[in-house]
């Protein structure tokens, strides 16, 4: 349905946050790699843990948590996965928000992280005491949020989302009658207003990732290949979205690239995808979509920084000590639990 009602932006100062450089990690040698990889398998085995990574972490992780057992997998699935595994560590290869939602899922497992400081700039542009004051002022809002928040975020909020089901959400929230509150992506927010027709107001934050992505780029791109179909994640501009084929969450676009019958696709979203994309699809070529900064002030446009923050040699470092242990005191636990549960049972209603 097209959107209909408005849609008003939070005016809020939002704060300062520093956007590190991609780490660039040593560059093992075959051998290497090889037993650095046959030392985390038997640490894991030993310490009955599993290793749940995200699509955008380096293959070599995303490889090795299939390999032993664990999943790749976007973050609804990863909460999904680690809380019904039976191992009692969870080693959580991604941003801090999968850590903490893995940690809120399973309170009684230990959750580690390869690095604690790999953050996100959707979390960081919502500090929960800003945003539970514009909530205060809006009382007669549901508050969705996205996944991509803190603990205490969540802890806020009626119902949290991921881009996978962001709109059958907002579509029942609609339906229902309720007008929402959205946080923290501002594109992602707009796009569901846009195809329910939800009366929405929203945080105005964003992925400094997929804000990279330019539309006029694209469109000569895309000149160059008109046969490829072109893959957006809703995280990137109106724009630039208004150009897609197929718009969807990391999920959405790996099944794309496997079920559509184009040869070439070019994508839309962070590039550490391209390597489960290239797996599930090895005929096919990928194309990576032109980005703000390409050649000028980034090195790599398209590769989340903080996601880069998880490698093999940290990994094993932590399984090694022990240490980037993720702790949400029971008390918050408990309540962010209750939104994310609610994401989790509506998922599985929409199962067949
Ligand atoms: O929810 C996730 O895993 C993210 C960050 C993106 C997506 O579309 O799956």
């Amino acid at each position: 349905m097209p959107h209909t009602t408005s849609m008003k932006e939070a005016s809020v100062l939002l704060p300062e946050f520093r956007v590190p450089e991609l780490p660039q990690w040593p560059v093992l040698s075959k051998q290497e790699e090889k037993a650095l990889k046959d030392e985390i398998r038997e640490m894991l085995k030993r310490k009955n843990a599993v290793l749940v990574a995200h699509y955008y972490t380096d293959g070599a992780l995303q490889d090795l948590a299939e390999e032993t057992g664990g999943c790749v997998a976007d973050s609804l699935e990863m909460a999904r996965f680690g809380s019904e595994h039976p191992a009692t560590t969870l080693v959580v290869a991604g941003v801090r928000f999968m850590g903490e939602t893995a940690k809120i899922l399973s309170n009684e497992k230990r959750v580690l992280m390869p690095d604690l400081n790999a953050t996100c700039s959707l979390d960081e542009s919502c500090p929960a005491e800003l945003f539970s004051a514009y909530c205060d002022e809006h009382p007669d809002y549901t508050v969705v949020v996205y996944a991509n928040t803190s603990a205490a975020v969540k802890a806020r909020s009626d119902w949290v989302v991921t881009s996978g089901i962001a709109l059958p959400i907002v579509r029942h929230l609609a339906d229902a009658g309720e007008k929402v509150l959205w946080a923290p992506d501002r594109h992602l927010g707009q796009y569901v207003q846009r195809l329910t027709g939800a009366e929405m107001i929203y945080w105005p934050g964003a992925c400094v990732i997929h804000e990279r992505f330019r539309a006029e780029a694209l469109a000569q791109l895309h000149s160059r290949h008109p046969e490829a179909a072109i893959l957006v994640h809703p995280e990137s501009p109106a724009d630039v979205v208004a150009m897609a084929d197929v718009v969807g969450s990391t999920t959405a676009l790996i099944n794309a690239v496997v079920t559509m019958p184009n040869s070439e696709f070019i994508v839309a979203t962070d590039a550490g995808i391209l390597h489960k994309m290239r797996k599930l699809a090895p005929g096919k070529t990928l194309l990576e979509a032109p980005t703000a900064g390409e050649g000028a002030t980034c090195r790599s446009c398209a590769r989340c920084p903080w996601m880069g923050m998880n490698s093999l040699v940290n990994l094993a470092e932590v399984l090694r000590s022990g240490k980037n242990e993720v702790f949400v005191s029971a008390e918050l636990a408990r309540k962010a639990a209750i939104p994310i549960r609610r994401m989790l049972d509506f998922a599985r209603s929409l199962r067949p």
